[in-house]
């Protein structure tokens, strides 16, 4: 998760304190709250632990589950508000390039969000059933399966 870009005005003094919610299939993670800007450099790699997805590897690396990314403006008094969504794939392949993703609220596109995403299988050595899969920045996965499911 590196930065987001002409974020919506949310606070008085026209600007937001914007933070972002990474979720992964059951997991979800924050970033940090960057006060007073529409244009957050949050700067942070989040990884996901013990994530397991089922199912047959190959159908997981071609159509791999979506990432979503919540920003919300973070208020002293009063709950958050929501700025906006980003729906994202994660990469397979390694190091992925940080690229710009549209923010949308509403059917609007309220801004975007620089950020790579990246899952790694792994195998293990000690059970050739077993894969380690980990999606950065926004997380990690790794799991252990029965033979059928070679997956996290
Ligand atoms: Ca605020």
């Amino acid at each position: 998760m590196y930065q987001a870009r002409d974020l919506m005005a949310m606070d008085k003094d026209s600007f937001s304190d914007p933070y972002a919610i990474v979720s992964f299939l059951h997991q979800s993670q924050k970033t940090v709250v960057i006060k007073n800007t529409l244009n957050p450099t949050w700067d942070q790699t989040l990884i996901f632990y013990e994530i397991e997805i089922f199912g047959d590897p190959q159908n997981v690396s071609d159509s791999p589950p979506n990432i979503v990314v919540e920003i919300y403006d973070h208020d002293t008094y009063g709950a958050d508000e929501f700025m906006g969504r980003c729906i994202c794939k994660p990469s397979l392949t390694r190091s992925p390039r940080l690229s710009w993703h549209p923010v949308i609220k509403a059917n609007r596109n309220v801004g975007e969000l620089l950020a790579a995403f990246e899952l790694i299988q792994r195998e293990k050595v000690s059970s050739p059933s077993c894969f380690q899969c980990w999606l950065l920045p926004s997380g990690s996965l790794r799991t252990q399966q029965d033979p059928t499911f070679a997956w996290c």
